[in-house]
């Protein structure tokens, strides 16, 4: 799909302020992509379609859940959820010229997942520092984006998952996969040191 298409694909679909952060995504995923040598277009692409699905109706978007048989386990957890999965499988049907590069992308774009390609990982952050994100938390993403790719979505998803955590919320597991997998704590006794002088260890 040329650029231009997908440009005017989001702009028919989407609400003025939910297309000017698809903008937003874009170009960062592009200046991402030039950082860490992923192809410039997959990432605009990714980018201008990520939130495709993201205004559709809660109702509609549990109905195409059931009807393209994706993980059932999804309606058990935050409708938010639901617009990756769902948009993706849309634009597949729609332009099957898309590479499934740019279509996994969009997939995973919320949750992340383990093993995630670079396009993914790309996609990613760069929807959560577009410039349009705000909040305080942004910042050090950033500056781990500027440098390591791997770093900046281990940042972001901890974020999350101490943001879901605080308001008490179900996590999804690709998202505690994702987490897990960057995390390297294996060498890093300071928060299992006390299990040697647990009872149960001597
Ligand atoms: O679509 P956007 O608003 O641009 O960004 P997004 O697709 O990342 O938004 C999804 C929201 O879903 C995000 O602010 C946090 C929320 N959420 C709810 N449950 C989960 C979750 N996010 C993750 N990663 N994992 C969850 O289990
Ligand atoms: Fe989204
Ligand atoms: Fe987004």
């Amino acid at each position: 799909m040329k650029i231009e298409v997908a440009h005017q694909v989001i702009e028919q679909t989407l609400s003025r302020p939910r297309y000017e952060h698809t903008i937003r995504v874009a170009e960062t995923a592009e200046q991402l992509a030039e950082r860490f040598n992923v192809s410039t277009k997959d990432a605009l692409l990714a980018g201008l379609l990520h939130d495709y699905a993201k205004e559709y109706p809660v109702a509609v978007l549990q109905t195409y859940i059931t009807q393209f048989n994706l993980p059932n386990d999804l309606l058990e957890f935050h409708h938010e959820l639901w617009h990756a999965p769902v948009g993706a499988k849309l634009l597949e049907q729609k332009y099957p010229e898309l590479d499934r590069a740019v279509i996994l992308a969009i997939k995973f774009h919320t949750t992340g997942r383990a093993n995630m390609t670079p396009l993914e990982k790309i996609l990613f952050v760069a929807d959560y520092i577009e410039p349009g994100r705000t909040f305080a938390q942004v910042e050090e993403v950033r500056e781990l984006a500027i440098v390591n790719i791997d770093k900046a979505v281990q940042r972001a998803l901890r974020n999350t998952l101490v943001f879901l955590a605080s308001k008490n919320v179900t996590i999804y597991p690709d998202t505690l996969y994702a987490y897990n997998e960057l995390t390297n704590n294996k060498e890093d006794d300071s928060i299992h040191g006390n299990k040697r002088t647990s009872p149960s260890s001597n």
